[in-house]
């Protein structure tokens, strides 16, 4: 799937140009041989709330596991940080996962810049974080937050940003290392990034978090469908898809698929567009990289950063990396 870094900018619905977007995007992927959809579309209200019902699944032990490390390793992530920081947060939803570290930073007047694409999900992290540190939510996609929050930066200050919870992982490869590179163009010397990245384990293991028997993975990627039906005046029967989780070995990637179950025809007025499935014809909508602990250094190394230190959970394999920059 070609994602493209400055393109995980997640589509409000409502807004015209947005909507475009979307139909073109939607026209242009379905078109593909190996038809696909981008997994930002995947993020519209209710797959945001589907998403967080995800992050409670026994099977999806992801967010907990990189939440247990921000918990149980605050203090020595706040003691390798400059003593005047400042934090951004990209992605950071509700900061709900962030509160552990900013507490260990303490401080009279932390500023925390939290990006997300949710409006919702930031006014609420305002709300929760306020006792904590002065939050300066902002709505905006990954690196045109950075842009603002860094044109804050005062004498002295240095910046923590946050990308946690492997998103880095919904990146093709190059891709990740292109957008590592640009936030690390947007950085100084003294900047630091904690990055959550989930590692390969035991494919079963891997298998049933992305396809849970409760079914809530499978709403999730299903309501890109429904979505469409809602934005673009689609009319794909949901029920004559169905989700598919596939663990992809040589790129060591989860990949999520909706699988015709029958020979159709679906049509989506905004984006003028009649497309025909197959039986068992698939669109590709996520993939979710699993890292091996050598290759994270490499991408360090690659994007110049040098690794300051790194914490693995011994439960559900996944590791915090703490990387300054050179
Ligand atoms: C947001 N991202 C890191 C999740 C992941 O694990 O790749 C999205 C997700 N897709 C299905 N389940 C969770």
């Amino acid at each position: 799937m070609s994602t493209q870094a400055f393109a995980w900018s997640k589509t409000k619905a409502g807004d015209n140009t947005a909507n475009r977007e979307f139909a073109c995007d939607v026209r242009i992927g379905l078109a593909k041989p190996q038809k696909e959809l981008h997994s930002k579309y995947l993020y519209d209200e209710l797959g945001s709330s589907l998403f967080e019902a995800i992050t409670h699944l026994p099977e999806y032990g992801l967010t907990r596991a990189d939440e247990r490390l921000l918990r149980r390793h605050a203090d020595d992530i706040a003691g390798l940080l400059p003593s005047r920081v400042a934090v951004i947060e990209l992605g950071s939803g509700v900061g709900q996962k962030t509160r552990h570290l900013l507490q260990a930073i303490g401080g009279d007047c932390l500023r925390y810049y939290p990006i997300d694409v949710s409006a919702d999900a930031l006014a609420r992290c305002e709300h929760d974080l306020s006792d904590i540190a002065e939050v300066h939510p902002l709505v905006q996609s990954y690196l045109d937050g950075m842009a603002r929050a860094t044109a804050e930066r005062q004498p002295g200050e240095s910046f923590l940003v946050m990308f946690l919870g492997s998103t880095i992982g919904n990146f093709e490869r190059n891709c990740a290392l292109e957008f590592l590179r640009d936030l690390r163009a947007s950085l100084l010397p003294g900047d630091m990034l904690l990055i959550g990245a989930d590692l390969v384990k035991e494919p079963g293991r891997m298998l049933v978090a992305y396809d849970d028997p409760t079914g809530v993975t499978g709403a999730f990627n299903l309501n890109l469908l429904g979505r469409i039906n809602r934005e673009l005046g689609g009319d794909f029967q949901l029920r004559d898809f169905e989700h598919q989780a596939r663990w992809n070995e040589p790129q060591r990637r989860i990949e999520m698929h909706l699988r015709s179950r029958l020979n159709q025809t679906a049509y989506i007025a905004e984006a003028d567009l009649t497309v025909t499935f197959r039986a068992g014809e698939t669109i590709w909508t996520e993939s979710s990289h699993k890292f091996q602990l050598p290759e994270l250094d490499g991408m360090a190394e690659q994007a110049a950063f040098s690794v300051d230190d790194q914490w693995i959970d011994p439960d559900w394999p996944f590791a915090e990396n703490l990387w300054a920059v050179r």
